[in-house]
């Protein structure tokens, strides 16, 4: 086995987005573009010498030969232990859990979360730190100023490692632990949930769907709800990982998980019905007849953490991005905890969860989790939606209504306009950001009159550091909201999301339907920003 130096010119699109870099896959599977980048990884975190670190990703096509890259390039940089996922599989949460469990300097993960996946379709890799949490941007930038220099990286001349059996292997002086992907995550969520309760539950004839869309967290599900908890067999469905997710968009949300929907909407629907994404990190929740948005979740939860195990001393805090609604706020205000607002990204959370600021996190996004691990993690939401059904006992529309009652409803959505010309789309928010200053004052019908207008910058409160053009928030006075950013996650074009938001105190008018109750105020975004005139699209391409 010798290290090799190869020479490698520089690729000029290695810039991280929301959450590490995502790319079509034969721009990955071109020659050097996957080793530039990990070279700059271990460029950016001062080298991989005597490092332990972990390695895993969603199992999504290329991810089993770029895991042998990552290994041997990991041997050649003098790195001293990799612990990997059997077959190079590890679900987002549960390799955030490795990292902190066993104290490694960090890991690679490789996923493109929700994007679809084989051949044709995306793929990425994003580093996440020693507190398993994704690396922030001071990190990312590193990354991004060390592709644009690079020249050569390192290898080593070896075979594939066999990652599919568990056990220990010497690769050039390295460690290779291959473990299982699910035991210790597994055992993680027995200790922060009543698994009794939850178990008595299902005994006594509870009935749930899992759509684990083909990806990732198909085995943890099995293991977690159908063996250790005793839910009936085939509640997981689509519980096998593929490399092309069997085709799925592996996005749970009501467009992607439609036959979830489909079947919580039908005459014979189980109590409760959940999906996960292409790396496990996500969560959508469905009850019987009812849709929880991922705003009120993360506000359901917050209310009733205190009923689980782990949250039962009550919560230090909790945080949301920022386009996320105001119902969580609410909650909060009622504990008497504090409340923070982030820019979009999981990263944003990571200081706030380290210092003990808080102990639940959540985003619009299909994401919510707590301090056990660095990332949002979807199988933890299910879980604890599970345990406070258990403790409860009433359906989750009884839930959910009971929730509106007490603090009001802040109806949201999301309207996603995707793959837009790159140009069309910065034209639009560059054109948006230069009237936010005489927005104030401007009326809408409906009485919605604009408060005030800005671009979100974010003071990070515990290291100081500055994040600015966040997203454009256009307030109204009546405590609506419009935000609008370009997502950092797509491979294609540009993605505008359209955040919607109105906030009904109740007792009336708390059960319309989201997209009537905010008419006024999607009316008043394509007033403003000119959505059609820019892109020439009217209707966006999916709605959560
Ligand atoms: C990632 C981040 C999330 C973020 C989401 C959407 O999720 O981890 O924090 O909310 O992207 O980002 P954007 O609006 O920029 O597309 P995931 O599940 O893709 O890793």
């Amino acid at each position: 086995m010798t290290i090799k130096t190869i020479s490698t010119k520089a690729f000029d699109d290695q810039k991280p987005g929301t959450s590490g870099l995502r790319k079509k896959t034969p721009v990955f599977m071109q020659p050097n573009y996957l080793e530039n980048f990990v070279q700059s990884i271990f460029t950016a975190i001062g080298g991989a010498t005597g490092k332990t670190l972990v390695l895993g990703g969603d199992g999504r096509y290329f991810n089993d030969t770029a895991a042998q890259t990552i290994l041997r390039m990991a041997a050649a940089n003098g790195a001293k232990r990799v612990i990997v996922g059997q077959n190079a599989v590890l679900s987002t949460p549960a390799a955030s859990h490795l990292i902190r469990l066993y104290k490694t300097d960090g890991g690679i993960i490789m996923s493109a979360s929700h994007n679809p996946g084989g051949p044709e379709e995306d793929f990425g890799v994003k580093f996440n730190m020693p507190n398993g949490g994704p690396a922030p941007e001071a990190v990312t930038e590193a990354m991004y100023a060390a592709t644009k220099t690079l020249t050569e990286y390192k290898t080593l001349d070896t075979p594939d490692i066999d990652l599919s059996a568990i056990g220990r292997v010497d690769v050039g002086g390295m460690q290779v632990d291959v473990v299982d992907p699910v035991a210790d995550y597994a055992t993680l969520m027995e200790s922060l949930f009543d698994f009794g309760a939850i178990r008595a539950m299902f005994t006594a004839g509870f009935t749930m769907r899992f759509d684990a869309m083909c990806a990732v967290t198909g085995p943890y599900a099995r293991e977690i709800l159908e063996n250790r908890l005793g839910a009936a067999p085939g509640t997981v469905v689509n519980g096998t990982p593929l490399p092309d997710f069997g085709g799925m968009h592996p996005d749970p949300n009501p467009t992607w998980a439609k036959a979830l929907m489909d079947e919580m909407f039908s005459p014979d629907a189980p109590a409760f019905g959940a999906a996960s994404d292409g790396d496990g990190d996500r969560n959508m929740v469905v009850g019987k007849g009812i849709y929880v948005s991922p705003s009120d979740s993360l506000a359901v939860l917050a209310a009733n953490a205190h009923l689980a195990p782990a949250y039962a001393g009550g919560l230090k805090g909790v945080a949301r991005s920022m386009p996320t609604s105001a119902a969580v706020d609410r909650v909060a205000e009622f504990l008497g905890i504090k409340d923070y607002e982030t820019p979009t990204g999981w990263k944003f959370f990571g200081n706030l969860l380290d210092e003990g600021c808080v102990t639940i996190c959540g985003e619009e996004s299909f994401g919510t989790g707590s301090d056990h691990v660095r990332e949002k993690d979807g199988l933890w939401a299910v879980l604890l939606w599970l345990n406070i059904l258990a403790v409860r006992k009433e359906s989750v529309a009884e839930i959910l209504k009971q929730h509106w009652e007490k603090f009001g409803r802040n109806y949201y959505s999301r309207h996603d306009f995707e793959a837009i010309e790159t140009a069309k789309a910065d034209a639009m928010m560059a054109e948006l950001r230069g009237k936010l200053d005489g927005l104030a004052g401007v009326a809408f019908d409906h009485h919605l009159k604009i408060a005030e207008a800005d671009d979100f910058a974010y003071t990070d409160p515990v290291d100081g550091s500055l994040s600015q053009k966040q997203g454009v928030r256009i307030l109204f006075q009546d405590g609506s909201r419009i935000v609008m950013r370009l997502s950092g996650t797509g491979t294609e074009g540009a993605t505008l999301r359209l955040y919607l938001e109105r906030y009904a105190p109740g007792p009336e008018g708390l059960d319309l339907d989201p997209q009537e109750a905010l008419r006024p105020v999607i009316e008043a975004a394509h007033e403003i920003a000119g959505i059609s005139r820019h892109t020439g699209r009217k209707e966006p391409d999916v709605i959560t």
